[in-house]
């Protein structure tokens, strides 16, 4: 029997480079799309995949142009399409809300409506979003929680999520959304606030910074990680029938416990080094998020093994290791 061929978006960020890792363990045949300035520079933009680069099949294309994904899912045929790429930066989305709904929303709509077309038999997986919850009514935030997006970012997932379903019901697509919550890996980009904070410690431990400037350490996430979470994605793709789940730990911890153990962990006390700009605060924060992972964990048999504290020690002590420091914790 021939492998199974997997089109991954977003094949270059963290979920990306771990989902690619799994699938091919699996024997997969891997491809992704990538724009064409991620292959002319692989040294910074391929960084997270570097090292199974020669294992996989980089398309280059724009999720802005429906020509080049058509011209992509017509030449891959994939059996499994896992849709990761966004603009996934909340605080980005509140300054460029126009380019963060357009390229959130119509990607996942030219990817969609080029699979109806060309390979209507693909398996799809759109990365949906605890920010579709929001401000939510109810805590924890299960498959049945009204979503209320605080962000133009949230409201673009919110869209992929009602298009998803939507391909599903109209043209009996396998279209499903996974809902997942943060999670983090010392894959995660510097700009969010986990891996902020863990580099900012292993500055902080090489001498090369003297503060870390945060903003609303009052904030609470489910923060798990993200190793685990493409397992979930995979597994959605592998039911008879297609439908949404979330995916999180059900812990959620403040911004404030998340520094609090990064720094422990190098043996450092926060409150000597941590400062709060309010120019880093959002126009409109989510103050609690918590999910709820029952469906998951009964239908897929997913649930998951790295809490809290072991995912913290893992980021101070990659990013410490980095830098070629070493700490006391
Ligand atoms: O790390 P964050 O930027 O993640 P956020 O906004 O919760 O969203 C992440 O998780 C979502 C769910 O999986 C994804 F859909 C989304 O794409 C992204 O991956 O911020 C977490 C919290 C916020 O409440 C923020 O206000 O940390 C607070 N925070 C406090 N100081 C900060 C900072 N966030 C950032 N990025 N930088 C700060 O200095």
């Amino acid at each position: 029997m021939s492998a199974k061929r997997a089109l991954i978006t977003g094949i270059t960020g963290q979920d990306g480079s771990y989902l690619s890792e799994y699938l091919l363990a699996k024997d997969y045949e891997v491809h992704g799309i990538v724009r064409r300035v991620a292959l002319e520079d692989p040294a910074n933009r391929l960084s997270r995949i570097h090292h199974i680069r020669q294992r996989l099949k980089l398309h280059a294309a724009s999720l802005e142009s429906y020509a080049s994904i058509h011209r992509v899912v017509h030449e891959v045929q994939p059996d499994e399409c896992y849709h990761l790429a966004a603009q996934s930066f909340v605080s980005y989305s509140f300054d460029d809300e126009f380019s963060t709904l357009n390229a959130n929303i119509n990607g996942t709509h030219f990817l969609l409506a080029a699979l109806k077309t060309l390979s209507p038999g693909s398996r799809f997986y759109f990365a949906g979003s605890s920010e579709m919850f929001g401000m939510a009514e109810d805590v924890p935030q299960n498959e049945e929680t009204r979503f209320h997006p605080r962000s133009s970012y949230g409201i673009s997932k919110v869209a992929g999520f009602h298009l998803t379903r939507n391909y599903r019901e109209a043209y009996g697509m396998h279209a499903s959304s996974g809902i997942l919550f943060n999670h983090e890996s010392p894959r995660r980009g510097f700009e969010f606030v986990s891996r902020k904070i863990s580099a900012g410690v292993a500055r902080i431990l090489a001498g090369r910074s003297s503060d870390l400037w945060l903003g609303n350490l009052d904030a609470q996430r489910d923060w798990g990680h993200a190793r685990e979470y493409v397992e979930a994605m995979w597994l959605m793709l592998q039911q008879a029938v297609p439908d949404d789940y979330v995916v999180a730990t059900g812990e959620c911890h403040s911004v404030r416990e998340f520094v609090e153990r990064a720094f422990s962990r190098a043996g450092l006390d926060y409150r000597q080094y941590v400062k709060t700009d309010p120019e880093l605060y959002r126009p409109a924060e989510i103050n609690l998020l918590r999910g709820d992972a029952r469906k998951a964990c009964r239908v897929l048999g997913w649930s998951p093994r790295i809490g809290f504290e072991e995912l913290i020690r893992e980021m101070v002590d990659e990013d410490c290791r980095a830098l070629g420091v070493t700490h006391s914790g």
